[in-house]
């Protein structure tokens, strides 16, 4: 049996879920006609206490749509510095909206109203335009870390203040939500726009969701089209998007116990560096002996049956879903104490 950790993106279907989308609804969504993706996308809207929402097929095409919703040609962007928008999706922002990025560096994804302030470009004809700040909550590459109401409340504020539009990256929102009792929606407030992920640690095969008012979802739908998204009969992966919505958001919270299971038992190894105040959703970062090396010590992990990815710069990753249970938990920090031990020659 593998134990998969590489990211919450690896979960199939279940039995439940597969009936679902065998027995969706569908239409030509080009047409507006496809019910299971209307219904998903109205559910989304309630539930975040916005106007509207659009299904997009990923992540990335969420985000890099509401970029391109809130720029115009050479305006600047804030975000922060490890985020995914920067790191992870191909400088896809230079070439579908010519913008580029102002980077704020954080402990945990959340910028400081100050460093912000300071990023935010003046009216000088040689800078570019401040036009869109983006923050990630949860934040991946700082270990799932949740960002405070608060420090999203103020920087709505500074966006408000400099006349910037306010996007959040919310991959895992839901485990933003899951780790501190506070509804999507009471997150959503802050935002002019949210991408939010169904394909991670809710579960579904494909599909994001891209929250705003309806202004903006008219405008992203031409968006998504413009980019080869409009699709027809697309109910059959909504279907699984929307099953997820509604059964898979309370399973999230073992995921949570499962990571902090698995970091405290690793914290236990005098070789492994793992902080543990940083564990607050289903990811978990940790770093081993600079001697090792990461690609020697995935493989011996992937030998053992655990599959591991690489984080932030030196760090492992591994990921937490609902298809890892407590007793796989345990097996997998075994097998990293072990393959530490191996490549140590202990
Ligand atoms: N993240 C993936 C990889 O791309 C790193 C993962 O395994 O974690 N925002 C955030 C915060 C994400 O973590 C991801 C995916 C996305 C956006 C993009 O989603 P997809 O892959 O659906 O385009």
């Amino acid at each position: 049996m593998i134990i998969d950790l590489r990211s919450d993106t690896v979960t199939v279907p279940t039995d439940a879920m597969r009936e679902a989308i065998a027995t969706a609804a569908v239409g030509d969504d080009v047409y507006g006609e496809d019910m299971t993706v209307n219904a998903l996308q109205e559910y989304a809207a309630d539930l975040f206490k916005k106007e509207a929402a659009l299904f997009v097929p990923t992540g990335v095409m969420g985000n890099q749509i509401c970029i391109a919703l809130h720029t115009q040609t050479g305006d600047e962007v804030i975000v922060e510095s490890e985020c995914h928008i920067f790191h992870y999706e191909t400088a896809a922002s230079a070439i579908i909206s010519s913008v580029q990025f102002h980077c704020v560096p954080s402990v945990k994804g959340e910028m400081e109203t100050n460093s912000i302030r300071n990023a935010v470009r003046t009216n000088e004809y040689y800078f570019p335009r401040t036009a869109l700040i983006c923050v990630e909550n949860t934040h991946n590459r700082h270990g799932g870390t949740v960002l405070s109401l608060s420090n999203i409340a103020e920087t709505a504020e500074l966006a408000q203040e400099f006349g910037c539009s306010f996007h959040c990256d919310g991959a895992r929102l839901w485990n933003a939500a899951a780790a501190t009792g506070i509804h999507v929606s009471d997150y959503a407030q802050y935002f002019d726009t949210l991408s939010v992920c169904l394909s991670k640690g809710l579960g579904a095969p494909v599909g994001s969701l891209i929250i705003g008012n309806q202004r903006h979802i008219t405008a992203a739908r031409k968006w998504r089209k413009i980019l080869g998204g409009g699709m027809r009969q697309s109910g059959m992966i909504a279907a699984g998007g929307l099953h997820a919505l509604m059964y898979h958001q309370d399973l999230l919270q073992s995921d949570h116990t499962n990571a902090m299971d698995f970091a405290l038992r690793l914290s236990e190894s005098p070789f492994i560096r793992v902080a543990i105040d940083k564990v607050e959703t289903n990811i978990v970062l940790f770093e081993i002996p600079k001697s090792i090396n990461i690609e020697v010590f995935l493989k011996i992990c992937q030998n053992e049956g655990l599959l591991l990815s690489k984080g932030r710069v030196g760090f492992i990753r591994a990921v937490f879903h609902f298809q890892i249970n407590e007793r796989m938990t345990s097996t997998a920090s075994e097998i990293v104490i072990d393959a530490i031990r191996q490549c140590l020659d202990l």
